[in-house]
Formats: C-alpha cells, structure tokens, sequence
C-alpha cells in the first residue's frame, strides 16, 4: 500500500495546501492593487468587484445595511467579500492537493470576475484592465510556483537534491512580504494621483454675493440641538461609491448639452472666475429613517444652475437634467425647479469657504434645494444632458425609488437621547424640524401618548431651505416617559403621523423616544 502511494502524485497536507491558495489570493490582490495605483484606484480587482455588488444589491438589501451599519456599510462590505475570498481561497488550494489544475480554474475565475467588474465601470478606460491581468498573472504563478515546490516527490527530496518543507515556508513568507509591499505601493501611488492637492491648490473661495450672516439665535446648541451650520467634517455622507472619486479641478469639465441651443462646456477656471454665490440650504437624504441623521446644512458657494441653463438655451419640451458623475451615478432633476429663479438651485464648488471636500463631490456637484439628494445632488458631476423624463431614467429609479422627490416636512427630537436618564422635575426637550422650500411654522411636543400638544420655542428662521431649531420644557415626575414632536409648516400642512418607509420618496411618521425621569 505504502510504496503504490508514493508512485504516484503526493497528497499535500491539509493546512499547506489551503495555506498557498490564500498566499496566491495575497499575491494576486496585491499585483493588481499596485497596477491600479498607476491608472486609478478604483480598477483595483477588490474595490472594482465591491462596486459591482453594490450597483447588484436589490434595494431592500441595501437599505437594511445603510440602517443596520450606518456609514460603515461598505467597510462592512468590504470585510464581508475578504472573508468569502479567503474562504475560497483555502478551498482552493484544499480541492488541489494532488494536482494543481482545479485550483487554477478558480484563481482564474476569481480573476475574470475582477476583469469583468472593471470593465462595467463607465469612470475606467480600458487600460484599467491591465489591473486585472496582473491579479491573473501573479494569482495564478505565485499558486503554480508553491504547488510545485511543495509537491516534489519524497524520495527526491530525501536525496536532498530538492526543496525542502522549509524552503516551501520561505517562498511563501516571500510571497505574502512581497505582495504586502506591492499592496503597499500601489495605495501610496493612488495618494500621489488624488484630488487632495488638486484641493488644496484651489485655496479659499471668497464669494461676490455672500450668504447673509448666521444669526447667533439660529440654533439651540447649548440646550441640546445641532450647531446651525453643519463643520464639512460632520455633514453626513450618502453615496455609492467605495472609493471617493478622485478627479482634479485641472481634469474636470462639465459638459452640458441635449435638449438646448447652445451646447456649453466649463472647465473648473470658467466657473471659478465667474461671480461666486453664496447660499445657506439643508439637504437630506431620501434614506433618512424618522429620527436620522441625514440631514445637514452648510453655505454652499457656486453659481446659479439656472443662470448655465439658460446660456445654453433650454428648448421648449426638455423636462428633465439628467446628471451623471464621473463614476456613472446618475440623477434626474425637474429642469423648472432649476430654471426658477426663486429655487436657488445651484452647481456648487465650495461648502463652508473651502472647495468641496472631495467626499462631498469636489470638484463640482448640483445643490437644489428642496429636494432629495437622489434627485438633486449629483456630486463629481461631468455631465448635465437636457432630455425628456421618458428618455433616460436615472439610478435609482431602476432600483424602487420615485421620480419626483421633494423632501417631507420633519421633525427630530436631539434631547434627550432616547432611553436616557435626566433628573425629575423641569425637563427640556429640544431638536430640529426640516421643510425646505416651505418653512416650518410650529413644532408641537408632547409628553406621553395622549398628552396635549404644547408650541416649542423656535430659533430664528435663516431663509426657508434651512432647518429650525427648537425647544420646550416638561414638569416631569419620576417614571419613565415618551415624547414626540410633529412639525406644522408654512403651507398649513401638519407631518402625519403616518409611519411609511423610505422607499419610494422619503419616510413619513412621528418621531417618539422614550427617557426616564428620576
Ligand atoms: N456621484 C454621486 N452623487 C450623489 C450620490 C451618489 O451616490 N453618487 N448620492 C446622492 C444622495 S442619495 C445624497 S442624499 C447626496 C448626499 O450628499 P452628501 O454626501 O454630500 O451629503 O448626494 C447625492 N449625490
Ligand atoms: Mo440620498
């Protein structure tokens, strides 16, 4: 039985064999990272396949991880896809412990299906490829090159004219300390490539027309409410991208064409040299759940949307900007809401005096208050096609999302937090409430579920595209305690306590928490 075994091909140990196949998955992720850096980051195999599922995902899927993980949803992504290629990796040095060729299918489509999700990428030329190929190449040579060396036969090896075991353990270090810096070199390529110094060379932008000064009561801060203008570092965060865009003012043009007589095209200089606006809007996210914290508010610096509009002539019919960014998101906007002069609406290049952050779009993104940023705020835009809305239908109405979204009256509760304790008697209750474009009138709160309604102080209303702040007091005896807030805006419209979802245009409902008074 013994000698019949060692005739034939040896059967590699368990361990080791699972062991290479990660090692060439270390190999393969590292020689495609490091080619990325030189073409850009987003044709790495690894981020290009996360964006692939993410444009994948069915959106209830996609919501529950938004709700669940927050901002971390894609750090949760991306945890969750190493763990399933290590996974298969080890499978696939384990299904090859004989022969090597069952392994190499698999590396091999690991590396097609890398090859094919850069390719779906409309931001990537086809040189991005080459990021691929290099994942292919190293995967499927690290994995031939360890196999071989670990399979020499026995006797071969006790005559000592082989590798031995150790010498097996010393490629793979090799590998795995080689492809760590390849791993290594291609993210520090990727930095020297991105916007960030591009970013820093625009400077300050000091507007012509700024916006009027924040009035000192604008909000509540001190009794529990947001600051009025949200810091860019704090304002919240919604896109689909894995990586951040990286586009350089000096790269960037935005081109505007369709349904128009002029065709226009501005580079970063052509809107930067004109007369800057200034204007303060809060903007929210149609996944943004009662309570959440999609919603933020900064003074945008730009020029006016409708002023390009109508340089280019807009033709009777067109309905729809149907934006598109530089990694192929897209958005549809209503072209009157961008055309009326009292809407504001705005192609933007600074927040809070400085450019764009680029995770907030730099170099350009559209800013239209009162509506949904789905619908409205196309960050890293390129492209502003004037059509129809049966022409072109945008990104997320594929994906169960409505076409028209203007954003619902809201209202938050920010103290106290939910379950917290406070002590007895006098409790204040403070938050924010949202109508953009109508006003909010009065915010009503009240103590328990049946209590009366009881008016909150509001802060000072800085134009009607932001939010308010308010607040109120409780005489409240020891126990626990719910309370809730409803909005009353300036069309006369009372927020419903309907609750409904955010799928299709926004969430509706009251917002309620629960403290305890001792
Ligand atoms: N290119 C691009 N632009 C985008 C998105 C996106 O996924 N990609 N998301 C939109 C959504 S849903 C919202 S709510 C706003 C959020 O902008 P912010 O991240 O600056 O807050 O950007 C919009 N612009
Ligand atoms: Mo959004």
């Amino acid at each position: 039985m013994k000698t019949s075994r060692t005739d034939r091909e040896p059967r590699l140990p368990l361990f080791g064999a699972a062991l290479i196949g990660v090692v060439a998955l270390a190999a393969a992720l590292a020689a495609g990272h490091l080619v990325a850096g030189f073409i850009s980051a987003n044709a790495s195999p690894y981020l290009a396949v996360g964006n692939g599922a993410i444009d994948l995902t069915p959106v209830e899927l996609k919501d529950f991880a938004v709700r669940t993980f927050g901002v971390y949803d894609k750090l949760v992504l991306l945890g969750g896809m190493a763990v399933v290629m290590v996974l298969a990796a080890a499978l696939a040095g384990i299904v090859s412990r004989r022969s090597p060729v069952p392994g190499v299918v698999l590396i091999a489509a690991f590396g097609l299906l890398g090859g094919l999700a850069v390719s779906q990428r409309p931001d990537l030329s086809g040189v991005a490829l080459l990021a691929p190929l290099a994942s292919l190449i190293a995967g499927v040579g690290v994995f031939l090159w360890l196999h071989r060396l670990a399979s020499v036969k026995p006797q071969v090896e006790a005559s000592g004219a082989a590798p031995s075991r150790r010498s097996v353990l010393l490629a793979g270090a090799g590998a795995v300390v080689a492809a760590g810096a390849a791993g290594a070199g291609g993210q520090l390529l990727a930095g020297t490539r991105d916007a960030e110094s591009s970013r820093a060379a625009v400077g300050r932008l000091v507007p012509a027309e700024p916006a009027p000064p924040i009035p000192a009561d604008a909000d509540f801060a001190k009794l529990g409410t947001p600051t009025f203008l949200t810091s860019n570092r704090d304002f919240y965060r919604v896109d689909t991208a894995l990586s951040v865009p990286q586009v350089r003012a000096e790269d960037w043009s935005l081109r505007l064409h369709g349904m128009v007589r002029n065709e226009k095209r501005y580079t970063y200089d052509d809107i930067r040299n004109r007369p800057l606006i200034e204007r303060t809007i809060t903007m929210t996210c149609v996944s943004n759940e009662v309570g959440g914290t999609y919603v933020s508010t900064a003074n945008f610096i730009g020029v006016d949307l409708g002023d390009l509009l109508r340089e280019a002539e807009v033709q009777p019919g067109a309905e729809q900007i149907f934006s598109t960014s530089t990694d192929g998101w897209t958005a549809g906007s209503p072209v009157v809401a961008a055309l009326d002069p009292e809407r504001g609406a705005m192609l933007a290049i600074g927040m809070n005096g400085e450019p764009l952050p680029v995770e907030h779009g730099f170099p350009a993104r559209m800013v239209i208050p009162g509506l949904y940023g789905y619908v409205s705020a196309t960050k890293w835009v390129k492209d502003l096609e004037i059509t129809t809305w049966k022409a072109r239908r945008a990104y997320w109405l594929d994906r169960g999302w409505g076409e028209q979204a203007p954003i619902k009256t809201q209202s938050r509760i920010d103290s106290p937090k939910g379950f917290e304790t406070v002590p007895a008697g006098k409790v204040r209750i403070s938050g924010v409430a949202w109508a953009q474009h109508t006003g909010v009138e009065r915010v009503e709160v009240r103590l328990g579920a049946s209590g009366s309604w009881q008016p909150a102080t509001l802060s000072r209303e800085v134009n009607v595209d932001t939010w308010r702040m308010w607040w109120t007091e409780f005489d409240v005896p020891p126990g626990s305690h719910q309370v809730t807030v409803r909005a009353v805006d300036k069309s006369g419209y009372t927020q419903t306590d309907a609750r409904a979802g955010t799928v299709p245009d926004g969430a509706t409902g009251w917002h309620v928490i629960s403290f305890t008074a001792r």
